[in-house]
């Protein structure tokens, strides 16, 4: 049976607002672990990684280059622990589920993620999370997080996160629908895949998540995962710092994640996860982090009947 080592990243360092840090404690009360076991895996809790308070930190250390990015020193600790987390349980043979916290703790996944493999990426986000310290207009690291792996221009105080095993052509957007300017410039200057909201009311999300499993699968021994809740649409996840609305459904979502699991039964294609963005403080009683628990046990596989 898979072995899921659940790792918390209790991190709030790179969103707009404060909050997410208490995800990881709102998903696993929402009953992840039980969700787990129902769709046939065995989770194993390994606890949160230790995250210092914001309250104890200066967001303007001074950093070369580091244009408006808040808390980057913090980030770089938490993610480079974190990338050794997900290698030491790929090693061990587990299969590593990160809960955020904020997207910025994606770096570490897919450098963790990336250690030892060459990997393709599906990012299910409203955004392309692909600014750089440089062009980002908020300066929130959440916003940057593959801009800062591929390494893109502007992103030179973020070397330490630039993984060469994952390319721009293995990775795939799935549902964007929120690009600054700039990113929209950095998006079509690049070789990565983007399938918006327009394309899931065209195709479908079936067949989206399909081609997105085409392009993160080709040449690559196998696949990251990056859920970000306000993915969906604010009515299904409410409990999100940046919502957008024109997001996906309830049954989207979840028909989403089934076509992984169902394509991951033929073949194992996918490595390692992180669900993110989960702000209990901004959510309707727990509602955002049940959802976060379903849509996480849907990626593994479910049963009706
Ligand atoms: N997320 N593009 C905006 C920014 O501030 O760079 C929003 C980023 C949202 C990031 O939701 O993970
Ligand atoms: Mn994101
Ligand atoms: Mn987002
Ligand atoms: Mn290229």
């Amino acid at each position: 049976m898979t072995i899921v080592r659940i790792i918390g990243v209790p991190m709030d360092f790179g969103a707009n607002r404060r909050g997410v840090d208490m995800g990881p404690s709102a998903i696993r009360y929402a009953g992840l672990s039980d969700e787990l076991e129902r769709a046939g895996v065995e989770p194993v809790d390994a606890g949160d990684l230790f995250v210092p308070r914001a309250e104890e930190r200066d967001p303007d250390a001074s950093q070369p280059d580091r244009g408006n990015a808040k808390f980057l020193r913090e980030i770089e600790s938490v993610c480079t622990r974190l990338a050794d987390e997900v290698a030491a349980a790929l090693t061990e043979g587990a299969f590593p589920l990160v809960l955020g916290g904020d997207h910025s703790l994606a770096i570490g996944s897919m450098n963790g993620s990336a250690r030892d493999a060459t990997i393709g990426v599906i990012w299910f986000d409203a955004h392309a999370d692909l600014n750089t310290p440089q062009t980002s207009p908020s300066g929130n690291v959440h916003g940057m997080s593959l801009g800062a792996v591929l390494g893109r221009e502007g992103a030179e105080s973020m070397a330490w996160a630039h993984a060469p095993t994952v390319s721009e052509e293995s990775i795939a957007y799935v549902g964007l629908r929120s690009l600054d300017d700039r990113e929209r410039e950095l998006l079509r200057d690049s070789d990565v895949t983007a399938f918006t909201m327009a394309d899931i009311d065209d195709r479908g999300v079936t067949s989206v998540v399909e081609e997105a499993l085409a392009v993160a699968t080709d040449g690559t021994d196998g696949v990251h995962l990056s859920l970000d809740l306000d993915w969906l649409d604010p009515r299904a996840a409410p409990g999100v710092g940046t919502p957008v609305r024109g997001g996906v459904t309830y049954r989207e979502a979840h028909a989403a994640l089934e076509t992984i699991a169902s394509r991951n039964d033929r073949e194992d294609v996918v490595r390692s996860m992180d669900v993110v963005e989960v702000n209990p403080i901004l959510d309707e009683r727990n509602e955002t982090a049940s959802l976060a628990a379903e849509l996480t046990a849907s990626a593994f596989g479910t049963r009706i009947l």
